[in-house]
């Protein structure tokens, strides 16, 4: 560290701490950002350097890309070259500088935000849910439309850039059963004021009118009104995101009615610079991907949802969880049981642990138990999505906050729970059949047959989804069937057993989503003389040790990660929050696929 900080004051003059100071500095932070230009970026680092004074022993350099891929490359090189410990991007374009991200990581941790490269080769995403935000978006325009429809001007950062992408398709997605709503134009300006301003001053001369303007940032919604000023037309209504602070942050702006709305979305520097340090000091139980809070902000709902705060420090008193299960369906069911329970007792914690016999009722009664013995958080794992807002708005009004471990839960009132922590269904869905359509590129149409998960479960109901967007676009492929089968291996038997001996169609392929299921399911079909792997190419969801077994068989073609190891998280997150720290909203785990190829040594490892 001396050596380093001796080249970090020659170097970057103004950076780093007298060399009197050198001992005290315990790590070095390496943020690279990709302009200066716009706001957003220079809050995330304004965020970062903040968070990053609060802790004496941390020093920040920060290096500014220009938005040139080639450049930011080489920062990250720099920045490694300083001899930092970890390194913060944010990247200019996601899709470019995966290669500078995958090289770096390789040496030091790396924490991505804003925008996630793809793939899994870093140590942590953080940022917000851009499809969710502009489904929102999409829905507060349906709203405000009511029923008379109209014309939507929307303002693009970047085409091509993922949160582009992502809110744009989310924004269809919210107007998606509102045909009487416009899409009239999609104009691009780089996120910035001034060339929204530009762009956009020709559209409000037209004498036609605009009804609303979607503007995928702030900045860009201000330079909208700006332009609409001009032509006498400042009463349109606008919707920004971002939600910074400040006299001309769009909170500000909603409040002085400039803007009908606005997203409040963090930065998530303060997260960065929080977490950097856990995976510096080697904390257990660091996700892969974070999800940041984020809300609507109009004059009439100005802030986030409210939750309970902490109880007080309570010397000698073991904070206590109480945590209702499923129930014990699948062995990802049973492990997940061990690892939640082997962790608490690590942590110190008193555990409430009710099994579960996967109904509703069991778990409304659970959580009610919960409530009387007054726990600090319920955690709990939703056997279906839907129906909680009665039971939840208990544990609301006694003050207890609610952790959804694993499953989701459809409510449309933010305040219900806290946090969520486990896996992206949808993702496993689409990866499960993108492995599909790789391992069939081309050859005759191929009929899939798909065993379900428990009805109106969120990971059965985010696989199908998923694995049915993929599908879609590869016409060769058709969904013949559809079987329910309750995450059992026995259910996974008895589905596939009564199919094979009703008249169907020919299937090729079939997907199940678990492994559990899918064993079952293997084992009928052998039964009626079928070769699993060679008649029917079989792949699951979940990664558990007996499917590496069975791919080493060759029963099972490819199984994608779903990991059931959440307890040392949920400890961090319930600890976390007895600790009065702000919660983010989705806590995401990692995940691999792993075709049959790769069985029989990642067997050897396997932890489940
Ligand atoms: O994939 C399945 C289980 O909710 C993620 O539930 C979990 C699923 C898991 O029974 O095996």
């Amino acid at each position: 560290m001396r050596a380093l900080l001796a080249v970090l004051a020659t170097v970057l003059a103004g950076c780093a701490a007298a060399p009197d100071s050198v001992p005290e500095v315990k790590f070095v932070l390496g943020v690279s950002q990709a302009n200066t230009t716009e706001p957003w970026r220079l809050s995330v680092t304004a965020d970062i350097q903040k968070e990053a004074a609060t802790f004496p022993g941390l020093r920040v350099v920060v290096t500014d890309a220009s938005d040139s891929v080639l450049k930011q490359s080489q920062d990250l090189d720099r920045l490694l070259g300083l001899g930092c410990d970890l390194l913060i991007v944010s990247p200019a374009d996601a899709a470019g500088l995966r290669p500078a991200v995958d090289k770096a990581y390789k040496r030091v941790p790396v924490i991505v935000i804003d925008r996630a490269v793809e793939g899994y080769n870093y140590s942590l995403y953080l940022g917000p849910d851009n499809q969710r935000i502009g489904r929102e978006a999409g829905r507060y325009v349906s709203a405000l439309l009511k029923k008379k429809g109209g014309r939507v001007l929307e303002v693009l950062g970047r085409r091509d850039s993922p949160p582009s992408l992502d809110r744009s398709r989310g924004f269809r997605e919210g107007l998606a059963d509102r045909p009487d709503i416009f899409l009239w134009n999609r104009v691009e300006a780089d996120w910035l004021q001034d060339k929204a301003e530009d762009v956009l001053t020709p559209f409000f001369a037209l004498s036609g009118s605009v009804d609303v303007v979607f503007a995928q940032n702030d900045a860009m919604a201000y330079g909208a009104w700006l332009a609409a000023k001009k032509a006498g037309k400042e009463k349109v209504p606008i919707i920004g995101i971002d939600g910074l602070g400040g006299a001309d942050g769009g909170l500000s702006l909603v409040q002085r009615g400039v803007f009908t709305a606005t997203f409040n979305v963090p930065t998530g520097g303060k997260e960065a610079v929080d977490y950097a340090l856990d995976i510096l000091n080697k904390v257990e139980g660091i996700p892969k991907k974070i999800i940041l809070r984020t809300s609507i902000v109009t004059r009439e709902v100005p802030n986030l949802p409210e939750f309970a705060s902490p109880p007080a420090a309570r010397p000698g008193v073991r904070p206590r969880l109480g945590f209702a299960q499923v129930g014990s369906e699948s062995v990802w069911r049973q492990t997940n049981t061990e690892s939640i329970l082997q962790a608490a007792e690590k942590a110190g914690v008193d555990l409430l642990f009710d099994q579960g016999d996967q109904t509703q009722a069991h778990q409304i009664a659970a959580i009610r138990t919960f409530i009387q013995e007054k726990v600090d958080v319920i955690a709990f794992s939703p056997v279906v999505e839907a129906g909680w807002d009665q039971v939840l708005g208990e544990a609301r009004a006694a003050g207890i906050p609610v952790i959804l471990s694993d499953r989701r839960l459809d409510t449309v009132d933010p305040s219900l729970w806290l946090t969520y922590i486990g896996s992206d269904f949808v993702e496993e869905g689409r990866r499960a059949a993108a492995w599909v359509v790789a391992r069939f590129p081309t050859g005759p149409n191929r009929g899939i047959v798909e065993i379900r998960g428990t009805e109106g479960s969120s990971p059965a109901v985010d696989r199908a989804r998923g694995f049915r967007e993929v599908i879609a676009a590869n016409p060769r492929f058709s969904i013949e069937a559809s079987l329910p089968a309750d995450f059992t291996r026995d259910g996974g038997r008895l589905a596939m057993e009564r199919y094979l001996k009703s008249p169907h169609p020919d299937f090729h392929i079939l997907f199940a989503h678990n492994d559990d299921m899918a064993l079952g399911a293997i084992e009928s079909l052998k039964a009626a003389g079928l070769k699993p792997g060679k008649d029917v190419v079989v792949v699951s969801v979940d990664a558990i040790r007996q499917a590496f077994e069975a791919m080493v068989r060759g029963d099972l073609s490819c199984t994608v990660e779903c990991t059931p190891l959440l307890g040392p998280q949920l400890m961090k997150i319930f600890g976390d929050f007895l600790k009065g720290k702000t919660l983010p909203w989705q806590y995401i785990s990692s995940e691999e696929v792993f075709p049959a190829e790769t069985a029989r040594q990642n067997l050897l490892n396997r932890k489940y």
